[in-house]
């Protein structure tokens, strides 16, 4: 029966455990040997006595980052640091690690980001990479049972499509036997089929695929999406599912695990709905008093997200984007230059972009012309929307950016496993 370290921490004095994990440092004495194993779950020192174990010489020339399995007895009166030790009577050696190793798990000088990606597998060993995984895991989790409770479906669509969601440039070209495909890059035109096909309140969690050279910290070129969409709503009520599902899911996540991450150096507040709200044309007005020089239509600049974010600190939205500014889908305001649309910041990151969709025919028609689309391209899509629509409003969530942004990390590819970028394929 294997014990994980944490669970130490319950145990009696004097209780015989057996461990699991990776050698992470280790210290010889001659005829002893103290060693920290490290698993999933924490560290502890194994000590390990000449003559208390059978192979102590084997074991005497162990590299870092080996795996063993230690049986043993607990020593809550140790001398050691965390006053918490394992007496080991018996060690298994199961993978021995090379040297030298490409990358140190522990060491405290940095190493380049490249190199860390490079060696993934042991980047993800330091226990406050891996607590950014379990954080991402909650979360998903929270914001999973908020939309169940809610009554959304979960649903997967294709992610090998024939036309492009959300403008033709940034795709990536897929070879799909004699025809043209491509990666999806949101399930944007999907999920509202599914509204027209009754399904009412669908989500989605999954891949979206951008061919965006943009080398920022915040671009990746494959990202996971979080994707929900509802029928007979409106742009306000789809804000309102947004709040509430990471509000939930944030809080939640602290109830879970909140003294993990802040032992790991990560600080999460507790949520509040509702966020607060500013529109389009506020925000610019807001900026100009604040010495940029930007009109109607212009997007933001990080240093404008920036000026917005101190004035904000925290979630908040922007509602009301210029027409020309979103997709042909983005329902109008009775302002026809204006959307029924919103972004959520997290301070002066953009986390999740929404809005009410056109449910009309001949509305869709002329957007199609407006941005200057063929609507042939979009055939199944439009298909949906002549034989009964119902009006319908959804959003886009980021994921690896809300995980980002929430654990104040400066870059998005830190709260990616295996990020793909403009240059990176690999690992
Ligand atoms: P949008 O294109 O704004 O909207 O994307 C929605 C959210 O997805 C995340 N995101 C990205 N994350 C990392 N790298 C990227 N290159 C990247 N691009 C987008 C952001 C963004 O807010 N169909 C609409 C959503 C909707 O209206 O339902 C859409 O895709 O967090």
């Amino acid at each position: 029966m294997r014990t994980y370290i944490a669970d130490t921490e319950t145990l009696d004095d004097g209780k015989e455990v057996t461990l699991q994990g990776w050698i992470q440092e280790l210290r010889k004495i001659k005829n002893l040997m103290f060693i920290i194993v490290r698993d999933s779950t924490g560290q502890i020192q194994v000590t390990v006595k000449k003559g208390s174990i059978t192979n102590y010489d084997e074991l005497y020339e162990i590299t870092r980052e080996s795996v063993i399995s230690v049986h043993g007895i607990l020593n809550k009166k140790s001398v050691s640091r965390s006053g918490t030790e394992i007496l080991a009577t018996g060690v298994e050696i199961l993978s021995i690690a090379d040297t030298p190793l490409p990358l140190g798990v522990i060491d405290r000088v940095s190493a380049d980001f490249d190199t860390r990606l490079n060696n993934r597998f042991l980047d993800l060993r330091k226990p406050e990479h891996l607590v950014i995984f379990k954080f991402e895991s909650q979360l998903l989790f929270g914001i999973r049972e908020y939309m169940n409770r809610e009554n959304f479906i979960e649903v997967h669509t294709p992610k090998i499509v024939g036309a492009a969601t959300e403008g033709g440039a940034d795709l990536f070209r897929v070879e799909y036997f004699e025809k043209q495909a491509y990666l999806n890059q949101s399930p944007q035109l999907y999920k509202e089929i599914l509204i027209g096909s009754g399904f009412d309140k669908v989500f989605e969690v999954g891949p979206a695929f951008r061919a965006e050279k943009e080398n920022t910290v915040r671009h990746l070129n494959e990202f996971t999406s979080i994707d929900m969409e509802a029928a007979f709503i409106d742009d306000r009520k789809a804000m309102e599912y947004l709040e509430r599902a990471i509000s939930y899911a944030v809080n939640r996540t602290i109830d879970v695990m909140g003294a993990e991450l802040e032992r790991s150096g990560y600080h999460v507040s507790r949520l509040d709905p509702p966020f607060p709200r500013i529109t389009y044309e506020e925000a610019l007005g807001y900026l100009n008093d604040h010495g940029l020089k930007l009109s109607f239509g212009d997007d933001f600049s990080p240093e404008a997200n920036k000026i917005l974010a101190q004035k904000f600190n925290g979630f908040y939205f922007i509602t009301g984007w210029p027409s020309a500014m979103r997709p042909f889908y983005t329902h109008p305001d009775t302002n026809p230059e204006i959307t029924k649309s919103f972004d959520l910041q997290l301070n002066d990151i953009e986390v999740t972009s929404g809005a009410q969709r056109v449910h009309n025919y001949r509305m869709l028609e002329e957007n199609f012309m407006k941005k200057g689309l063929n609507k042939n391209d979009f055939e199944f899509y439009e298909k949906a929307f002549k034989y009964g629509m119902p009006p319908h409003a959804g959003w886009g969530l980021g994921l690896e950016r809300l995980v980002m942004n929430l654990l104040g990390l400066n870059n998005v590819r830190e709260s990616t496993l295996f990020p793909r970028d403009r240059t990176r394929l690999s690992p």
